[in-house]
């Protein structure tokens, strides 16, 4: 579908994602009564279910509000909502109101607990489509060739509140909810493929030392402060981990510009029940890239949904965000360990050149969900929710969130039924004889929940060795212990070889996030120890940031192993397409319209989004030729666009600073003659790398189309260095 078939347009706007409802409002409150509004085209809800798993023959629509008139939760119509009862006009409220009652007893209680970890996230409906590679490898389903599995998947942040700022630096979740024939399989994963701690024994320290300060819970969202890096100074495993988040992957442009690691080793049976050890990685198609810092900052003040709006935007644009799934694939051996990197420490990743990644199938996301609260609030993922031909290994901080999900989800969910909330109902029949609880929603029939029974005619029956669940029978041996492998010892090759893989600047923005973060710790003993790790990893690194914070490089320098690097890691250096990026154009009444609306259509047939900014708000022009303003100079901030067309010099200072912060940011500006004294006034020329003229507005489209690909004018950061 074409984003101009998607969305009915109000009659001489051209497209501008983000119109909050379906059809544009009148100005006037309407009084005439008329069914609810469907949802926005690119919204969907979960797909119609029972409890139970059956198709249910209901639209989405017919689990939304429903006829013309305000009820009460009963279906009582309802005709004054504005005033409570009351004993006369000035009188008392009387206790027999049940309407007040029941709607602020009901606002009472809207809000559940946020998740204790990953509060703040975003969602999308999809599919994802096998392409049959895995078929050999693993018997479920899911994999079969051209096989199409609907697909839920939510991304967040860990550290943050649920309204915390998306931009903080921070890991991200990439939580897929596969909806299989076979049952639902969760693929519960990050954006980073090795995680902190080794032991799920240890997830506890780690959140209580990056969450906020329990005594006055400051800060929000982030790590940069004493208690994160105390313990991951002292806690010497969170150092891979920890130095990935320094690095530009803790800050990413967009959830569809994120690639996604199930980080834990899993197994795969084929039909024949032989297994092969697997690892697990999401690519997406557009690539991986991230935001600047100082970008990250700002937008974290002037826009903390900008993650969650350019996911949603993107989607009702029609630039449909994309991932092949991919596996790198071991030999399951009793040492499960590939050349020399265990495979169940969660703090090791196997290089791409070593274990090349397999495309087993690609997800498409198609629709935003119609509600927030009823699909990425209440969905619930487990990482125990497996399907056959998929099983686990006893990597020891995978067994740990086995026991965690169900158990955090009873409580945040309100009861054990939390399963047959719309958004995590299967798709494959359900039978569990789990029966009542807190909001049970099914309507059970029979009366023998029990195994084996004949009451109910002995149903239901467990399941034939070829539709079952594959627990693949792995010798276990071993005295009961409360210790690691030796091998879990290495806490720092793996840092060690992703900081060399990755290019100067790259590594100069390591630097400099680690003395940040650093900076921003009060005590130098903390500090100082920090230091001190980070010797492990990189000598020049450590003592750039000793510099910055003037703590003292003190010992002699660690044994290194040698180092090896991997071309994967790196973000730079390769071209990839421009979907849903934003181009902001400035104009003003004395810009050719007849180019500047060739410019915005053409901008959108690419599947990119063409954000006007104007002097003022409203339209510029009118009849074919009229445009839509989508910012002000008041809104328009640099974060927000991938590059700038400058078709006009405002009288605003303001203009100055989107020039100079998307300069600064390595935007690329084109401008045309109109815009040039727009630049000269903010102090940039054209001999910076990126900074281009063009006679019009489609040229200078064109020659944006060139430069985009590599995501930023990385060129430029050197001629800007001091
Ligand atoms: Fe989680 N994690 N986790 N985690 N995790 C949760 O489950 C936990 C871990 C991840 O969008 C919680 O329902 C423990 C690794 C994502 O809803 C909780 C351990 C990885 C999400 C929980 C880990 C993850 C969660 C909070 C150590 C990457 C968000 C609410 C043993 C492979 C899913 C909830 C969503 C959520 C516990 C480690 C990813 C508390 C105990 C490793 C993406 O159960």
């Amino acid at each position: 579908m074409s984003p101009s078939e998607r969305r009915p347009e109000s009659e001489d706007q051209r497209i501008v994602p983000g119109a909050p409802g379906s059809e544009p409002p009148s100005l006037k409150e309407p009084t005439r009564p008329r069914p609810p509004l469907p949802p926005k085209p690119d919204q969907a809800g979960p797909e119609p279910r029972t409890p139970t798993g059956a198709h249910s023959s209901d639209s989405e629509e017919a689990v939304a509000q429903r006829g013309a008139r305000l009820t009460t939760a009963n279906g009582t119509p309802i005709g004054d909502t504005d005033h409570s009862l009351k004993a006369g006009p000035r009188g008392p409220v009387l206790l027999q109101d049940h309407h007040l009652r029941e709607k602020i007893t009901h606002f009472d209680h809207e809000r559940i607990p946020e998740r204790v970890v990953h509060a703040r996230g975003a969602a999308a409906h999809g599919v994802f489509v096998a392409n049959g590679a895995a078929q050999k490898i693993s018997c479920a389903s899911v994999f079969e060739k051209d096989r199409q599995t609907p697909v839920f998947v939510r991304f967040s942040t860990v550290l943050g509140s649920r309204g915390s700022a998306d931009t903080v630096r921070d890991t991200r979740g990439f939580a897929t909810k596969f909806y299989t024939d076979d049952g639902i399989w969760d693929l519960v994963g990050n954006n980073i493929p090795v995680f902190f701690i080794q032991d799920g024994i240890k997830f506890p320290d780690i959140i209580h030392a990056a969450k906020p300060h329990p005594d006055r819970e400051i800060p929000q969202a982030q790590s940069a402060h004493d208690t994160f890096w105390d313990f991951v100074s002292l806690h010497t495993e969170a150092t891979a981990h920890t130095l990935w988040n320094m690095s530009d992957r803790g800050l990413p442009r967009s959830y569809r510009m994120m690639e996604g690691f199930g980080v834990h080793t899993f197994r795969f049976v084929n039909a024949r029940g032989k297994t092969v050890l697997v690892k697990l990685h999401w690519k997406p198609k557009l690539g991986v890239h991230s935001l600047l810092w100082e970008e990250a900052q700002i937008a974290a003040g002037v826009d903390p949904d900008m993650h969650r709006r350019d996911l949603a935007d993107a989607i009702e644009a029609g630039a449909y965000p994309e991932w092949d799934l991919g596996v790198q694939v071991f030999p399951d051996t009793e040492e499960q360990t590939f050349e020399g990197i265990d495979l169940l420490d969660p703090t090791k990743f196997v290089p791409e050149e070593l274990a090349p990644v397999q495309v087993i199938g690609t997800m498409t996301l198609t629709a935003n969900p119609t509600n927030y609260f009823s699909q990425t609030e209440q969905v619930a993922f487990h990482p125990g929710h497996l399907v056959r031909g998929i099983d686990l290994t006893n990597d020891p901080l995978l067994q740990g969130r086995l026991f965690s999900y169900i158990d955090t989800q009873i409580t945040r969910l309100g009861g054990p039924n939390f399963a047959q909330l719309p958004i995590n109902r299967p798709h494959a029949e359900v039978n569990d004889m789990l029966r009542d609880g807190m909001h049970q929603t099914a309507v059970h029939s029979g009366v023998a929940p029990y195994r084996p029974n004949s009451l109910d005619g002995g149903c239901p029956f467990t399941a034939r060795p070829g539709e079952a669940l594959i627990e693949y029978p792995e010798v276990v041996t071993g005295a009961k212990t409360r210790e690691a492998p030796a091998s879990f010892d290495d806490h720092f090759s793996g840092a060690r070889m992703f900081y060399a893989s990755l290019t100067p600047i790259e590594q100069q923005h390591v630097a400099e996030a680690y003395s940040f973060e650093l900076g921003k710790c009060y005590e130098k003993t903390i500090k100082q120890r920090a230091v001190t790790v980070l010797r492990n990893n990189h000598e020049q690194l450590a003592r750039t940031v000793a510099a910055k914070l003037r703590q003292p490089v003190r010992g002699k320098e660690p044994d290194r192993a040698a180092l090896t690097t991997s071309e994967a890691l790196t973000q730079i250096g390769r071209r990839w397409p421009g979907d849903g990026r934003i181009i902001g154009i400035l104009a003003d009444g004395d810009t050719d319209l007849n180019d500047l609306t060739e410019t915005v259509d053409t901008i959108t047939a690419n599947a990119m989004a063409a954000l006007v900014i104007a002097g003022h708000g409203g339209e510029l022009g009118t009849g074919k030729n009229k445009v839509a303003i989508s910012r002000t100079i008041d809104t328009a901030r640099s974060i927000e666009f991938d590059a700038l067309i400058i078709a006009a010099t405002l009288p605003d200072a303001k203009l100055a600073v989107l020039l100079q912060e998307a300069h600064r940011h390595l935007k690329f500006i084109a401008h045309t003659p109109a815009g040039l004294p727009a630049l000269r006034t903010a102090g940039i020329t054209d001999e910076f790398d990126g900074i281009e003229s063009a006679p019009t507005l489609t040229a200078a489209f064109e020659l944006i189309t060139q430069a985009l690909p590599e995501h930023r004018v990385w060129t430029r950061a050197t001629q800007l260095a001091p």
